[in-house]
């Protein structure tokens, strides 16, 4: 059929009475329900098509303008995209929310309820999966090109319950009533190999040539999923790979009659994008996890391949002109020698030729320092797994040494350090140090992470490549964790700086003059307590659990992890309980300590704490003589969802970890950028977050980064400080001699271990009594509201520099050399398309 432009409906239309006549027919026509007999899901499939139809020819027309003007095109490969709900989103950024809300409640329903009954796409741990997402939320805003490619897990982040005080893990089965707002495209299908074996042989000009043979093959099938930007002009494609057993495979078995095995055979290759891996930082070398890692690089760099090639005939020397690739961390590295294999392999590139495009495309971040933390992949796995990929990162190798060596003569020592294949204790590849020698930029997250990754980590890449590695400071985005979370707060601003906040987050200091404004920080104050009532309302509901909204909210949440020291939070809330049980008069405003986070299944300790927590809640609140001083909750289930719920009601934000291990946390500006005060210590971008605020309006507390190294350098023992703090060994004797687990009185001796046995790996007691002080000052603050609302509408003013679309910039400009792609008429529904 010919392209007919006129035939096309477009559905752009926003005015009330269309929406309601869309909203119905959509549930007739596609959910295919009777109007008179739905359920909220029903509505909300309905719903979420009506919002989608609005996205799709702004979507087309995004594409159809990059395809036309050539440009060059970013690709963020992460195996993570922690998205969240959409629904409210889109709305939002689309342009149409209160026309929206308007249509529904004409129909007599009401947003929350429908909205509610979205599953969450959590493909993601935490930080790192979150961060992608707000990346993809900017590129789109800024009108960037830029990609996501991904897993599309059957299975995402697990949720968890709190049973007897314990985590238990349920898995998310996200896609049982269907996903609304993906495409799938049952065309866009690549396969991806494994195992087999690789002949060498001469060509007829005498190159040798490589061939990867007999293979076992795994189908990638694309879904894509539309990504708006603020102002529903761009719309960029998330485009999520799940894993088809082959047909080559079924026949094989079905022919030899074995149906069982035929079908058994296909789930298991189908069980490749089956579930995410609930672990942020340990717990490697898991076959099934490298295979999740090589499927998707070698899927979208198929398909970054196909899309760079029908796009104006570039020769492949022009690759890194026109693509510029992203490796969220270390998980999809294995792309530096994908590449290598398709330039030699498939383009009979030589190999100089291919090397200087491969890294000219790539560029990495990293986001950890904890050495233990670092992937690495056993060179048998990786020989069994992807034999051709091994010997192209022997070769790469090779190629480095010789170079190094030839800088360096006779340093064997430093050829043994840098070498991308650790010799010691069963050979493995270290996919940091490839990650590093394959690309033009290496990155780190925030300044201090920045800076000791190159002294730490990284020393001997940062001395042989000292222009390679760069800071750039993460962000958050302000539509999601400020517009849509807190419509109270976004309003106030609004109200008294206009909306252009929104996509210019630096505006924000134009409230600076109002922190000194006493009816600007009363509304501030009412703001507050209205989240903070409204979300006690939401956990009396839910949990049955009563928060006071007078009380601080006194917050953490975040993956548990021994270096973020939820420990030490319980060390203080336990501090605090034995103060008012010696002196139930004692004058300090009530606290209320909520954490929340999920421990990953196998972490022990991680998950004894949560225990703990739980035992600690119960006991202090059950205990009269403290009830109207201190509360402790354990939020279940931390995710997007409830941290859009939490975070509008945090008073006082808890960023505790030990100085030099959290590389940047995002957490930390959500909660600045809402209105609450910092208490932390100078880790991550902690440390960024002081200088924009200044040094009265942020709680800092404890050693620095360097004076963590000289401790422990100097041998640090735990007992000096356990013996020098009465209250810190009160304490730690509460933990471990059972008071808070008399039906087991030994249930956290393993903390104390850890602790005072262990060697304190993240200088706990160390910090103790500076928290402990810190935490005085932060009491004395709250007790004048209205010097804490100062301080609170500066961290607001001065936050701006959070705001991802910076962070986005400084990618496009530093790393990617990418520009915008302003949305014109020219693309809108051509008269003729394809010649
Ligand atoms: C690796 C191999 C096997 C299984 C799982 C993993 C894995 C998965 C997730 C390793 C690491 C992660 C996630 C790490 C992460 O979230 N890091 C955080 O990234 C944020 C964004 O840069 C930072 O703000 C945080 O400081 C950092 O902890």
């Amino acid at each position: 059929m010919s392209y007919q432009p006129d035939l096309i409906q477009e559905i752009d239309s926003m005015d009330v009475e269309t929406l309601k006549r869309a909203m119905i027919n959509r549930l007739i026509y596609s959910i295919g329900k009777d109007p008179l007999e739905t359920s909220h899901r029903d509505w909300f499939l309905a719903l979420a098509q009506v919002v989608r139809d609005r996205m799709t020819l702004r979507w087309m027309e995004t594409m159809r303008g990059y395809y036309l003007g050539d440009v060059k095109r970013v690709y963020y490969l992460s195996m993570e995209f922690l998205i969240g709900r959409t629904l409210r989103n889109s709305l939002l950024n689309m342009g149409f929310y209160d026309e929206f809300i308007q249509a529904i409640e004409e129909m007599g329903m009401d947003l929350d309820s429908i909205r509610i009954m979205e599953e969450e796409a959590g493909l993601g741990n935490g930080g790192l999966g979150r961060l992608a997402a707000c990346f993809l939320d900017s590129l789109a805003t800024l009108h960037l090109p830029g990609f996501g490619y991904g897993i599309r897990y059957e299975y995402g982040m697990f949720a968890q319950s709190i049973e007897n005080g314990y985590q238990i893990e349920r898995p998310d089965n996200w896609l049982r009533y269907g996903n609304p707002w993906e495409f799938a495209r049952t065309e866009v299908i690549y396969r991806v190999q494994f195992r087999g074996h690789v002949a060498a042989q001469h060509d007829s000009q005498g190159r040798l040539c490589h061939q990867w043979l007999d293979t076992e093959d795994v189908m990638a099938m694309a879904f894509d999923t539309p990504i708006p930007g603020h102002g529903g002009q761009t719309v960029n494609n998330l485009r999520l790979w799940a894993a088809k057993a082959t047909r080559d495979f079924d026949l094989k078995y079905f022919n030899e009659g074995n149906y069982i095995k035929a079908v058994d055979g296909k789930n298991r290759s189908e069980n490749l994008s089956k579930v995410l891996y609930p672990d942020d930082t340990t717990e490697m070398g898991r076959e099934l996890r490298l295979k999740q890692e090589y499927f998707f690089v070698s899927a979208s760099l198929q398909d970054i391949m196909i899309g760079f090639e029908s796009d104006g005939g570039h020769p492949v020397e022009d690759l890194p002109n026109e693509v510029a690739i992203q490796l969220n961390d270390t998980h999809p590295s294995i792309a530096i020698p994908e590449l290598m294999r398709i330039l030699l392999d498939k383009h009979g590139l030589d190999w100089d030729k291919a090397w200087d495009i491969t890294c000219r495309t790539f560029s990495y971040t990293n986001h950890t320092l904890q050495p233990e933390a670092l992937e690495t992949w056993p060179v048998k796995l990786m020989e069994a797994l992807l034999p051709r990929l091994l010997l192209i990162i022997y070769d790469i190798n090779q190629h480095f040494l010789r170079e190094v060596s030839n800088r360096h003569p006779g340093d064997l020592d430093l050829i043994r350090r840098v070498s991308l294949i650790d010799e010691d204790g069963g050979r493995r590849v270290r996919m940091a140090y490839l990650a590093i020698v394959g690309s033009h930029k290496v990155n780190g997250v925030a300044k201090l992470h920045s800076e000791l990754m190159k002294t730490t980590i990284f020393r001997d890449f940062a001395q042989i490549f000292p222009d390679r590695f760069i800071n750039i400071t993460n962000g958050v985005t302000p539509r999601r964790w400020l517009n849509h979370s807190n419509p109270a707060l976004s309003n106030l601003i609004t109200r008294a700086i206009g909306p252009t906040w929104v996509d210019d987050l630096s505006r924000l200091k134009e409230l600076t003059p109002l922190a000194d404004d006493k009816t600007f920080l009363k509304e501030f104050l009412e703001v507050k307590h209205g989240n903070k009532a409204r979300l006690a309302e939401m956990v009396k509901r839910r949990h049955g659990v009563e928060l006071d909204p007078d009380a601080m909210f006194d917050t953490q949440i975040k993956r548990i992890h021994e270096y973020k020291r939820q420990l030490l939070n319980v060390f203080h809330i336990i501090t605090r309980y034995n103060r008012l049980r010696a002196n139930p008069n004692l004058d300090c405003p009530k606290r209320c300590v909520i954490l929340g986070g999920k421990a990953a299944p196998g972490y022990r300790v991680a998950k004894l704490i949560i225990k703990l927590i739980n035992d600690v809640a119960d006991t202090i609140n059950h205990d009269p003589v403290v009830a109207d001083k201190l509360k402790v909750w354990f939020a279940p289930n931390y995710n997007v969802s409830r941290a859009m719920e939490l975070i509008p009601a945090v008073d006082l934000s808890e960023q505790i970890s030990m100085a030099g291990t959290e590389a940047s946390g995002t957490g930390n500006m959500k909660m600045t950028i809402n209105g609450a005060l910092t208490i932390g210590t100078l880790d991550g971008a902690n440390i960024e977050i002081r200088e924009e605020v200044g040094e009265d309006n942020i709680f800092i507390f404890g050693k620095t980064a360097a004076e963590i190294q000289e401790l422990f350098q100097r041998g640090y023992n735990p007992w000096d400080y356990y013996y020098a703090n009465a209250e810190l060994q009160q304490v730690l004797d509460m933990i471990g001699n059972g008071y808070f687990s008399m039906d087991e009185p030994l249930r956290f001796r393993p903390l104390f271990d850890e602790l005072l046995h262990n060697g304190d790996r993240y200088a706990l007691l160390a910090d103790y009594q500076s928290y402990i002080q810190v935490q005085e000052e932060v009491d004395k603050l709250y007790q004048t509201p209205e010097e804490w609302a100062r301080k609170a509408v500066l961290n607001v003013a001065r936050s701006g520099y959070f705001s991802s679309d910076r962070t986005i910039g400084e990618y496009a400009s530093q790393i990617w050399n990418v520009l915008p792609v302003l949305p014109t008429d020219d693309v809108r529904l051509p008269e003729r398309w394809n010649d």
